[in-house]
C-alpha cells in the first residue's frame, strides 16, 4: 500500500487490484508508443472534442513527451475534483471496479499497447485510460457524473441488471457524443482515444446519431468489435448528471419485461439527428 491507496475504504476483504504503476520502469520504446498515440490525437481533437476535455487535457499537462506520471496527475486532480488515478493491471472485476469509482479514484491500465498494434485493443490500456478519461475527471460536472456511475453500479450488481446498466456506461463514457452550440462533439473516451473512430463517429453517413434517452439506452445491445451503428447525443454533461444521480430499481422493474433493441436499429420514438445508411464499416 502506498500513499495513493491508503485513503481507499474498500470493503474489508476486497481486493481491488491496485498495482504501483511503476512509471520509471517504462522503456523509452513505451514512450514513443505514447508519443505517437498522443501526436496523432493531438491534430484530430481541436474542432471535434467537448472543449473541457482539451481544457482538463492542458490542465493536468497530459502531453506527448511520455505516459504521465499517475502520482502527478492525481495531485492535480485530488485539488480540482477529488479524484485520484491508480493504476490496474487491465480489466478488473466489475465489483471492483465500480468501488474504485464509487470512492473517485479512476483505474487506469498501466501498461501500453506495442508498437505494431496502434490501433489494436484488447483490455484498457493507459493510453485509452489516460488520455482518454482521465481529462473530463477535471470537469466538475462530469467528475460527478462517473462517481454516481460507480454508485449505480454497486446497485445494479445486487439487483443483477448490470447488463442494462453497462450500457450506459457503454454510450455515454466510452461512445457518446454531445449537441453544443458549436455542433457535435465527441466526448467518449472510446472514441476520443481512437484515431479511426475520433472522424467515424463525427462525419461518416454510416452510423445513426440519436438524441439520447435513458430508458432507451438501458435496452440497446452494443457491439465490442467494430464501429458503433449508433451514437446517442447528450444535451449536456449536467442532464446525464442528473439522471444518473437518481436510483434506478424503478426504471430496470419497468424495462425487464420490454423488448431489447439490435444496435443500429432505429425506433419509432427516436429523435433522429442524422440516420445512418447503415453501410458496413468493419475496422
Ligand atoms: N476494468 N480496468 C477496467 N476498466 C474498465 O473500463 C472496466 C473494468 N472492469 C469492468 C468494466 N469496465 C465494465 O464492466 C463496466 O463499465 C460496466
Ligand atoms: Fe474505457
Amino acid at each position: 500500500m502506498n500513499a495513493t491507496t491508503e485513503v481507499h475504504t474498500a470493503q474489508v476483504g476486497q481486493p481491488d487490484y491496485v498495482i504501483d504503476q511503476a512509471w520509471s520502469a517504462y522503456s523509452d520504446a513505451e514512450h514513443a508508443v505514447w508519443r505517437t498515440l498522443f501526436a496523432r490525437q493531438e491534430k484530430l481533437l481541436p474542432g471535434r472534442v467537448l472543449p473541457a476535455y482539451l481544457n482538463g487535457l492542458q490542465a493536468l499537462s497530459i502531453a506527448g513527451d511520455g505516459i504521465p506520471d499517475f502520482r502527478r496527475l492525481s495531485d492535480i486532480l485530488m485539488k480540482a475534483t477529488g479524484w485520484q488515478v491508480v493504476a490496474v493491471p487491465g480489466l478488473i472485476p466489475e465489483a471492483a471496479f465500480f468501488e474504485h469509482l464509487a470512492n473517485r479514484r479512476f483505474p487506469a491500465g498501466n501498461f501500453i499497447r506495442r508498437a505494431d498494434q496502434l490501433d489494436y485493443l484488447e483490455e484498457p490500456d493507459v493510453f485509452h485510460d489516460v488520455f482518454g478519461h482521465v481529462p473530463l475527471l477535471m470537469d466538475p460536472v462530469f467528475a460527478d457524473y462517473m462517481q454516481a456511475y460507480g454508485r449505480g453500479g454497486l446497485r445494479a450488481i445486487n439487483l443483477d441488471v448490470l447488463d442494462h446498466l453497462a450500457r450506459l456506461y457503454w454510450y455515454t463514457v466510452e461512445f457518446g457524443l454531445i449537441d453544443t452550440a458549436a455542433g457535435l462533439r465527441i466526448y467518449g473516451a472510446g472514441i476520443v482515444s481512437s484515431r479511426t473512430e475520433t472522424a467515424f463517429s463525427l462525419e461518416s453517413d454510416s452510423p445513426s446519431r440519436i438524441a439520447f434517452d435513458l430508458e432507451r439506452v438501458l435496452c440497446t445491445d452494443y457491439r465490442i468489435d467494430d464501429f458503433q451503428q449508433t451514437y446517442f447525443v447528450i444535451d449536456s454533461v449536467q442532464s446525464l448528471l442528473d439522471l444518473a444521480s437518481q436510483d434506478f430499481a424503478p426504471l430496470y422493474r419497468r424495462i425487464k419485461t420490454l423488448p431489447q433493441h439490435q444496435p443500429g436499429k432505429i425506433l419509432t420514438a427516436d429523435k433522429v439527428i442524422s440516420q445512418g445508411t447503415g453501410a458496413y464499416h468493419a475496422i
